[in-house]
């Protein structure tokens, strides 16, 4: 039998079969990752195969090949990694203008780790609600930015309800990851998308959030109309991930735009002769918070500390 894992307790995993039948499931046999030293073989997400016993439950004896996975590295000296979630089909990146301010480079970060994944991301402007004039002006070019660039903007009030309409209809039937800052407004959104989840995200949330706990319980919140909801605390972005300077360009869409025209196939865009990104850049054709994001991962690549951050 094929299935969906929905949930995951310490060696226990929840498996919602095709026929919508949720069976508890263990391991049989050693999954291992390609390069990956993970705590959990096997994550919410996942797509398996199981052999029911005759106690009832099953055994989990293959894992289909994964499009994307989220990783969390493991504070400790093991340098063991926890999969959080597999088969992402979109992420949510909540962020606020402020209460808290979510920085450029957060969302420039997180947006190159979804291209690398090919994970469209959508941008989720939350407590527009208690913005001031001023701060609704710096939305406004924030909204006009990253809408340019090419992602999909939506502007919300977790609270009063506002923006419900547009998120709730892109959810419908689709995996999304909901991620951001904390005090963005994650809780308060899936709450009130999903009222019935109420006690279960804050204990969720606050397991995470201690940091004391080793993170062995994941969940996807299911949607009455079909889909999923995963809420994942201190998610920075997706990974791991490896790559050339030329590849980080890549993930950069407006960069990559320009750089076609570069001089050098292999160009970084820091000082070359002929660089057609820092021509766009001068000519705010790129704009200068995007280019700051890339520089500061370039750096990171250089020092060979990206690795880490994810
Ligand atoms: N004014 C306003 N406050 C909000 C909004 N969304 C969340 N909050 C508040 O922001 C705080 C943090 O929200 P929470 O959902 O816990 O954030 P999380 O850390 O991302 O899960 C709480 O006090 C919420 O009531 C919103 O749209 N408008
Ligand atoms: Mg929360
Ligand atoms: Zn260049």
């Amino acid at each position: 039998m094929k299935g969906l894992v929905i949930k995951n307790t310490g060696s226990w995993y929840s498996v919602k079969t095709d026929e919508g039948k949720v069976i508890e499931s263990k391991i049989k046999g050693n999954f291992r990752l390609k390069g990956i030293r993970s705590t959990n073989p096997v994550a919410v997400g996942d797509l398996v195969e199981i052999i029911t016993n005759q106690e009832g439950t099953a055994f989990i004896t293959k894992i289909e090949d994964r499009r994307n996975y989220i990783i969390r590295k493991s504070q400790n000296l093991s340098k063991q990694s926890h999969i959080i979630a597999a088969n992402v089909d979109q992420a949510f990146l909540i962020v606020t203008v402020n209460y808290p301010q979510t920085s450029t480079t957060f969302i420039d970060r997180f947006l190159a780790s979804a291209e690398a994944y090919r994970v469209p991301v959508i941008l989720v402007f939350n407590k527009m609600d208690i913005l001031s004039e001023e701060e609704k002006h710096y939305q406004q070019m924030m909204l006009k930015l990253y809408s340019t660039i090419g992602y999909e903007c939506v502007e919300t009030s977790a609270v009063n309800g506002d923006g419900m309409d547009v998120l709730r209809p892109m959810l419908k039937g689709k995996i999304t990851l909901l991620s951001g800052n904390s005090g963005v407004g994650k809780s308060t959104l899936i709450n009130r998308i999903l009222p019935e989840a109420n006690l279960r995200t804050s204990e969720i949330s606050d397991a995470h959030n201690t940091g004391m706990h080793t993170t062995t319980f994941s969940e996807m919140l299911e949607l009455p109309e079909g889909g999923y909801i995963i809420d994942t605390p201190g998610i920075k972005g997706f990974g791991t991930f490896d790559m050339a300077p030329e590849e980080l360009t890549s993930y950069f869409r407006d960069i990559f735009h320009y750089s076609k025209n570069c001089k050098f196939s292999n160009c970084k865009h820091t000082h070359e002769p002929g660089c057609a990104v820092l021509k766009a850049l001068e000519d705010h054709y790129i704009a200068a918070s995007r280019y700051q994001s890339y520089l500061s991962m370039l750096s990171d690549q250089d020092e060979n500390k990206y690795r880490e951050a994810f």
